[in-house]
């Protein structure tokens, strides 16, 4: 599992921008969104922080790695 904090994504509209980045990095990815926490949790084999936390910055949003 792969974690971020997103203090910029504030409505579903984000994030679902946000999931769509980041499958679009590893389709099979699952995302876990918790709104409130500003928080994303990312399930994926194919795919390390570094190339996440890129595709969460080129679709707007300011992505912190939360260590585990
Ligand atoms: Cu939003």
């Amino acid at each position: 599992m792969i974690s971020f904090e997103v203090q910029d994504m504030t409505c579903g509209h984000c994030a679902s921008t946000i999931t769509k980045a980041v499958q679009a990095t590893d389709q099979a990815a699952q995302v876990h969104i918790d709104l409130a926490a500003h928080r994303v949790d990312i399930e994926t084999s194919a795919a390390d922080t570094q190339a996440l936390s890129a595709a969460i910055s080129e679709a707007g949003y300011t992505p912190v790695p939360l260590t585990q």
